[in-house]
């Protein structure tokens, strides 16, 4: 190379430099970007309420708190604030519990602090030493550590903060995430990359994105983790494999975030050597016994279990003749002396088919509702039959009284448009979450079933199946992190409203500029309702490709099992379309309590979106627009598509305010996403009218290609299988 060729290179490469952003927009940083605040007024308003942070005590996680809020400062505002034990001048935020900090001890807040147990915290404008200040105050190291979270995200938001009077305590005990995290890294039902847990290099390798994982849990208030699938390998309870969770549980403790594992019910055979895995056999639940205490033994605060069993063939009490209160005792049993817990699904469906399978789990745990140890939690999905765009919610909630029911949600978009579609899920979550189960009257919401108000139960929980992997993004798609951001967020409090979240979770994302965060809220909060419509609209479900569950497939028929076809569901025929789960039909109806049977069992009272769900419906039906049954589905169908071509002309609408790396990466997907709408729409409408025999309504766009074109599409190596 001459010597003028090398100063032009290098000329060129200190131009690119500069013309690049400081830090890559490449989402890595999730919604904890502490980027300077554009308004000037705040910002003033911010350095002068926050000249100093006092953090006194000692503690690992007091050690996060301070690495965090002095980040976190020095990003929003701009300049160092000296994060001291002692204060000094106006302006102090002092953050701490009374134990650690004797400051926090002499603002004498004892009756504030007793009212928000051990996770919650306060945050308070108040008085130290005659000088204005902030508090932070907490029970608990981890309280100081989610209010840090919650003081950050105010000034992330551009909030005011000059009168503060936060209380904030979370409303549901265990919030857990679900990683279907398989040891060789892949991840069922992900689509995100690869598992976050390198297995291999574990124990000794601690990966920084373990930290950063567990710190935006934090920040969520998420405070558990399952490591493993629940379709789960008994290696994971091997002492090889147990060194490396306790590898994690270790990194993640000061976080807040406890482990829990997936326990194969065959475990004892598969790894123990014993002969059988009946939970009534003594040798069984010794075996079980001792390697919960060995467990306990390297992971003191080790969450417990969760358990699939007897369900889409994994192994369980019912290979013995036992039930699954018998399964899950005997493990509640192994990890109750040192306060473990398990969580034992209800997604259970037995081998033979059955003539409704949305009866199941409900047939199945019902009956055994009473006989379970305190410290197990029944899991239950959110639907009766599996994390379907839209289902009605599931009739054991409600139904098991003296059982703490936990919330299974699912957040990775397994049927909901995976890695490539926009979909934002805190709408669906609160559709569940406020459903009346009428268990004890009107208002007996799946909330309060969960929460545990209803049933006076202390043991509560709700869980998430996460979309995490090695994605630099974390979610693949940007917007998957809005739905860890608002699993997270209902986790700890129920109440919050769909478009604040987005609001929130936007203004930390994006920036807090209006043009941005109305259109982009607007977006996310009509997604996940174009997604219901392109693909399973009023009340159609489980019409997608055969396995891996990519793209449509009304037309699977003829499997091993009929309950895992789409002709099962849909029932189409030249009469009508629907699965009629009324008395004429399965009856499943029969499940739920009379005031919501009567609302589910009479087509006309039925709300619209689960018409299908329940009722099989002629195709001149005339519904609530005055259309004929047919001609709706034509239309919804239609309108899920311009939905995602107005959410693509609202993202073109903010190039100007966007970095090009997450502006372009969004734009491209939405582009994908456009062409499934459409390749959804067709292949539904065209295979439905072989039934309907009626036309595509003129003003519609007319399918791209023929019904054979769509049924010949066989995607190859589909993620997250
Ligand atoms: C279904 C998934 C399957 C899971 C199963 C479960 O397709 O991969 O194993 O649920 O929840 O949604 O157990």
């Amino acid at each position: 190379m001459t010597q003028k060729t090398s100063l032009l290179t290098l000329l060129l490469l200190l131009a690119l430099c500069l013309s690049q952003p400081l830090q890559a927009e490449d989402g890595y940083r999730l919604w904890l970007r502490y980027d300077q605040v554009q308004e000037k007024t705040r910002l003033q308003q911010y350095r002068q309420l926050v000249s100093e942070v006092v953090v006194e005590g000692n503690s690992p996680t007091l050690a996060i708190v301070r690495k965090e809020i002095a980040m976190g400062l020095k990003g929003l505002l701009s300049q160092e604030v000296a994060v001291g034990q002692q204060a000094s001048k106006a302006g102090t935020l002092l953050l701490g519990t009374p134990a650690s900090s004797p400051l926090v001890a002499s603002l004498q807040l004892s009756d504030q602090l007793k009212a928000i147990g051990t996770e919650g915290y306060l945050i308070l404008t108040t008085q130290l030493q005659g000088r204005p200040a902030t508090v932070i105050a907490a029970n608990s190291d981890m309280g100081v550590l989610y209010g840090t979270f919650c003081f950050l995200r105010l000034l992330q938001s551009a909030e005011d903060i000059t009168k503060l009077a936060i209380n904030s305590t979370p409303k549901i005990q265990h919030r857990v995430l679900n990683h279907w995290d398989n040891l060789d890294r892949t991840v069922e039902r992900g689509y995100a990359g690869f598992s976050l847990w390198d297995w291999h290099k574990l124990p000794g390798y601690i990966d920084q994105r373990y930290l950063d994982y567990a710190r935006a849990n934090a920040s969520i208030g998420i405070n558990g983790t399952v490591l493993t699938n629940v379709n789960a390998n008994a290696l994971v309870l091997t002492r090889d494999y147990l060194v490396k969770v306790k590898a994690l549980a270790d990194a993640f403790r000061p976080y807040g975030l406890k482990v829990y594992l997936t326990a194969r019910f065959s475990a004892p055979i598969e790894i123990g050597g014993l002969k059988t895995a009946d939970p009534l056999d003594p040798t069984v639940q010794s075996w079980w016994n001792e390697k919960s205490a060995e467990i306990y033994s390297l992971i003191p605060d080790f969450g417990g279990f969760l358990v699939k069993a007897n369900s889409e063939g994994q192994p369980g009490p019912q290979n013995y003749g036992r039930n699954h209160a018998d399964g899950a005792n005997m493990l509640a049993d192994a990890v109750a002396p040192q306060g473990g817990i398990v969580m034992w699904r209800a997604f259970v469906y037995d081998d033979k088919e059955p003539d409704d399978r949305a009866k199941q789990a409900y047939s199945g745990f019902k009956p055994l509702d009473g006989t379970f140890r305190k410290n197990v939690m029944v899991q239950v999905k959110n639907g009766a039959i599996d994390f379907q765009p839209r289902e009605p919610f599931h009739p054991l909630f409600g139904a098991m009284p003296k059982t703490p029911i936990m919330m299974e949600f699912q957040i990775t978009q397994e049927y909901l448009g995976q890695g490539t579609n926009l979909a934002y899920l805190a709408p669906m979550f609160r559709e569940t979450l406020l459903a009346d189960t009428h268990a004890k009257g009107k208002g007996s919401t799946v909330a309060k079933v969960i929460d545990g108000t209803l049933d006076n139960h202390t043991l509560t929980g709700i869980a998430g199946v996460a979309n995490i992997g090695t994605d630099r993004n974390w979610t693949g798609h940007l917007f998957g992190q809005s739905n860890w951001y608002a699993f997270g967020r209902l986790a700890w409090n129920h109440q919050l409203h769909s478009e604040d979240i987005a609001a929130e979770w936007i203004k930390m994302t994006f920036n807090s500029n209006a043009n941005v965060v109305i259109p982009v809220q607007n977006m996310m909060l009509t997604s996940r309702e174009a997604v219901v419509n392109y693909m399973t609209p009023l009340g159609l479900h489980h019409i997608m490709g055969w396995s891996h569950h990519y793209g449509p497939g009304p037309w699977i028929k003829d499997k091993h099992r009929a309950d895992w076809t789409s002709v099962y569901y849909h029932r189409a025929d030249e009469q009508g379309i629907g699965f009629d789960r009324t008395k004429t039909g399965s009856n499943a109806i029969a499940q739920y309590y009379p005031p919501v049977q009567k609302l589910f069992g009479n087509p006309k009272t039925c709300p619209e979106e689960f018409l299908l769900w329940f009722h099989h419906v002629k195709w001149d039906y005339k519904v609530k627009s005055g259309k004929t049954l047919w001609n709706e589905l034509c239309y919804r169908y239609s309108t899920g598509v311009d939905q995602v071509r107005q959410m693509q002309k609202t993202w073109a609408g903010l190039e100007q305010h966007l970095d090009d790396e997450r502006f372009t990466h969004v734009a491209s997907l939405l582009k994908i996403q456009e062409e499934e709408a459409k390749w959804w729409r067709d292949a539904c409408l065209l295979y439905f009218q072989t039934f309907s025999k009626r036309p595509i309504p003129s003003d519609l766009e007319k399918p791209a290609q023929t019904l054979e074109h769509y049924m010949q599409l066989d995607p190859k190596f589909v993620p997250g299988i």
